[in-house]
């Protein structure tokens, strides 16, 4: 695959926001360090998140303990359990609905996806995995979500992360990216259905998340 690096764009939303913009593929859209300016939101947001549905670490179908743990915000969440993976709107820890997301949230998915080309995005859910030193995502697609290209933005905080970006079939060559604190990536359209994953993350410390990376995932999931 050609990531287009210097393929840079200056993009301006409605807003009047203006970011730099890296392609890396037609719809996979890198925003460095994007999610600076709400921060302290994001970190006060999530801090009220993870004490009402703190992370857990989820069994898959096949019975492997995740090495990533997780947890939801919004109007549904993502969980997997010994029957298989699905959305649903209780957190079957809490056993109440998922927190609901925060405007701070909403604002920061819709800017970067209309910043990658998707303007008027509405998530409904967001996904959020705790990293330590070791977690790993192997490489798999996302499949619970609506179709229609409709994107996911990531946002990455805390320690960095090298992502594997991959083709349309599971042994499709893939390409690394390093992920650091702030990085936002939109990925739709024709790029929503690649393989991708992450690598076994290195230790490391960051001032804000301390020994952890933690990844927002904004989807559409009905
Ligand atoms: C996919 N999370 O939760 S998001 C997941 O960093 C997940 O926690 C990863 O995969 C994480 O399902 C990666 C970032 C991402 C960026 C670009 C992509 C995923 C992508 C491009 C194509 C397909
Ligand atoms: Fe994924």
């Amino acid at each position: 695959m050609n990531l287009n690096l210097f393929d840079h764009d200056y993009s301006e939303v409605a807003s009047g926001e203006t970011h730099a913009v890296e392609f890396l593929s037609a719809q996979v859209a890198l925003l460095r360090g994007f999610a600076k300016p709400y921060m302290t939101d994001l970190v006060q947001q999530l801090e009220r998140i993870t004490a009402q549905s703190p992370f857990r670490h989820l069994i898959t179908p096949g019975g492997h303990r995740m090495s990533v743990a997780m947890t939801n915000c919004g109007d549904w969440g993502w969980t997997s359990d010994a029957l298989g993976y699905a959305y649903g709107r209780v957190d079957p820890l809490s056993k109440q609905p998922w927190p609901a997301m925060p405007e701070v949230f909403k604002q920061l998915a819709q800017e970067a996806a209309a910043l990658g080309g998707f303007p008027g995005y509405e998530p409904d859910a967001c996904l959020i995995n705790q990293y330590a030193a070791g977690s790993k995502l192997s490489l798999h697609q996302d499949l619970n979500e609506v179709g229609g290209g409709i994107p996911i933005v990531s946002v990455s905080l805390g320690i960095p992360a090298v992502f594997l970006l991959g083709g349309f079939q599971r042994h499709d060559p893939t390409e690394k990216v390093m992920l650091t604190h702030a990085d936002v990536m939109v990925w739709g359209g024709v790029d929503r259905m690649r393989f991708h994953g992450v690598l076994p993350i290195q230790p490391a410390y960051h001032s804000l998340f301390g020994e952890y990376r933690i990844n927002l995932t904004f989807r559409r999931a009905r």
